[in-house]
């Protein structure tokens, strides 16, 4: 007998939607509402936008009757990462004119703009058009922006290594011309073969697609967390092909211990361009025609590799691109931090790696972190990068420029503020949460500064100042923050609770373990002083956090 399945709704919603147009253009011209209609919400998805409503004021706003404050996030698809000095300009002045001036790098490499309202939209995106930049695809049952190492002071390869970044994300684009009918009043396409698509038909993947491209020793990308992990293998100098791994994955939902997070898995090594993109491509195909349509809780491809085992998925994928995997060959990654500070690649141009508190850029009281960055796009001799933790590094500075610059961050003290935050700090992330995420439920980006500071007077009394301890903040179990990768990962439960995860590596090669569940933030510190002090006493030789409270867990 064969196997109903029921679809889920938003499987209709991607069939109906006639290539992602669904009514979104009704829904931008109804001014009763700040919304959109609700498949539409789906819908925009696709093209890197979604509705929100600022939960800060969501109770006063329905105790006056008001409808919720409704504004858009759009997310700019960036492949690995990567920004000219004029697109920066550009960027600063749409946030500034259209959403709430703050730019927040993500943990996937690129840039969010929030609050923007309804009629500002469509003027966003124009403007970002105009600079060459779009957010297609960012988010959405789709492949979403493909993220690469960031550091091109690591190799002479790096360059090449990042433009397959680029590469992969253009193949892997839907083919509808949906967004640049209805945000850039493109003509109308009326000739439906010319957006056939082969890869995404009509119903596009079950769930969101990720891939990462590592370049070993730093596993700066958290390659290991993506759908599909690229692992570059250099010999002598040369890119000699990727080390394949599928099925990473890191959202579970409270409660639900059919969800989970899962570390990707190496499969094998494609010597080629050509083979490594089949491969990817034939990944994509089958979790479209495996992946499970009914239940988007467990429509990752990291369930599909589960339900059906590697093997089979080892040998379909063979079977679809028509040549066997070789065996993966050795990598060694050796950690996943940032290199903060200037750096200088092989060529001699000059990096210089700002620290960005949970990516967020902004002037406050603190530092005037978007004016400085501002004035130095307007020189422009820094390009700009964007890192996996939150960071930002200007770059391709030549040597004759580099005290200007230099100078730039000294005046705007953007010097100090890196050099001097604590080694704690530097290794922290958080996700945006409160009050723009809908899905959060405790703080995220707006808290973890504050525990920090709290943290930091521990460590301080356990001798412990100068240890790199990855510490990694979500306000809801998805994940966004990676915090299950973290040495000590915080995941919030409801307002003010979070539960205590410890275990990570210093490479992204491990999940960590719950420790203790739902703690406020007394019991956190009480726990950490306690942890702090076993591990200074009970430490081995240069063991690292995360691994000395594995060990202490009993876990291996
Ligand atoms: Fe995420 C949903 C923010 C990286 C797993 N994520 C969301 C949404 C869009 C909430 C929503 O669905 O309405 C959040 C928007 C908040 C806001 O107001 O901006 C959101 N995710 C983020 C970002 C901005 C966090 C940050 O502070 O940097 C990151 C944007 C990355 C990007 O540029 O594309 C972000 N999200 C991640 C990551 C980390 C990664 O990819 O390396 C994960 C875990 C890895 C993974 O995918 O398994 C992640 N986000 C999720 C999930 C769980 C997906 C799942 O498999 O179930 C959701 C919820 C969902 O999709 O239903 C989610
Ligand atoms: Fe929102 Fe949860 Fe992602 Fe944080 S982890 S941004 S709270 S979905």
């Amino acid at each position: 007998m064969s196997e109903k399945i029921s679809l889920s709704p938003i499987e209709k919603v991607k069939i109906d939607s006639h290539g992602l147009r669904g009514t979104i253009h009704q829904s931008l011209k109804d001014e009763v509402t700040g919304a959109i209609r609700e498949d539409d919400q789906a819908v925009i998805k696709f093209h890197g936008m979604y509705q929100q409503d600022d939960r800060d004021v969501r109770e006063e706003r329905a105790e006056k009757k008001l409808d919720r404050l409704y504004s858009f996030m759009i997310r700019l698809r960036l492949p690995g990462g990567f920004l000219t000095s004029q697109q920066w300009i550009a960027t600063h002045e749409i946030a500034e004119e259209h959403a709430t001036g703050v730019i927040k790098i993500t943990t996937r490499q690129t840039l969010q703009l929030h609050g923007i309202f309804k009629s500002k939209i469509k003027p966003t995106i124009q403007a970002f058009n105009r600079s060459k930049l779009d957010s297609i695809a960012t988010c959405g049952d789709i492949n979403r922006n493909v993220v690469c190492a960031s550091h091109p002071k690591q190799s002479p390869l790096h360059e090449k290594v990042f433009a397959y970044a680029d590469k992969i994300s253009e193949m892997l684009m839907p083919k509808t011309r949906a967004y640049y009918e209805i945000w850039l009043d493109d003509e109308k396409i009326l000739d439906k073969k010319e957006e056939e698509d082969p890869l995404y038909q009509d119903a596009y993947l079950p769930r969101k697609f990720k891939i990462a491209i590592a370049i070993p020793p730093n596993n700066d990308v958290d390659v290991f967390a993506n759908d599909i992990g690229l692992i570059a293998i250099i010999e002598n100098n040369e890119l000699i092909g990727f080390n394949i791994a599928i099925g990473g994955g890191l959202s579970a939902t409270h409660g639900n211990s059919d969800t989970y997070p899962r570390l990707a898995t190496v499969i094998g090594f494609c010597a080629s361009e050509e083979q490594t993109f089949k491969a990817i491509y034939e990944t994509l195909t089958i979790q479209r025609d495996f992946g499970n349509r009914s239940d988007r809780k467990l429509a990752r491809l990291k369930y599909t590799i589960d339900k059906y085992g590697i093997r089979w998925f080892k040998d379909e994928l063979e079977r679809r691109v028509g040549f066997k995997l070789e065996t993966a060959r050795n990598y060694e990654f050796t950690d996943r931090k940032d290199y903060y500070g200037w750096q200088q690649n092989h060529k001699g141009y000059w990096y210089y790696n700002v620290f960005v508190e949970n990516g967020r850029i902004l002037d406050d009281d603190k530092i005037k972190l978007k004016s400085a960055l501002f004035e130095i796009a307007k020189t422009g001799k820094a390009n700009f990068r964007f890192t996996c933790n939150q960071n930002l590094i200007l770059s391709d500075i030549l040597e004759k420029d580099k005290i200007s610059i230099q100078k730039i961050l000294e005046r705007y003290k953007i010097t100090a503020h890196t050099e001097n935050a604590t080694a704690i700090r530097k290794n922290s992330m958080a996700c945006v949460a409160l009050s723009t995420c809908p899905l959060a439920l405790a703080e995220g980006q707006r808290y973890l500064p504050s525990l920090i500071s709290k943290i930091e007077p521990l460590l301080n009394k356990h001798g412990l100042k100068e240890e790199d301890i990855i510490v990694r903040m979500t306000g809801c179990p998805n994940g966004c923050a990676r915090p299950y990768l973290a040495e000590i990962g915080f995941v919030g439960t409801s307002p003010g609770r979070y539960n205590l995860h410890l275990g990570g590596d210093h490479q992204g090669k491990r999940l960590n373990k719950l420790y203790r569940e739902s703690l406020d933030e007394q019991s956190i510190l009480n726990e950490l002083d306690k942890l702090f002090s076993d591990f200074k006493m009970g430490r081995n030789k240069a063991e690292g956090f995360g691994d000395f409270a594995l060990r202490h867990q009993g876990g291996n």
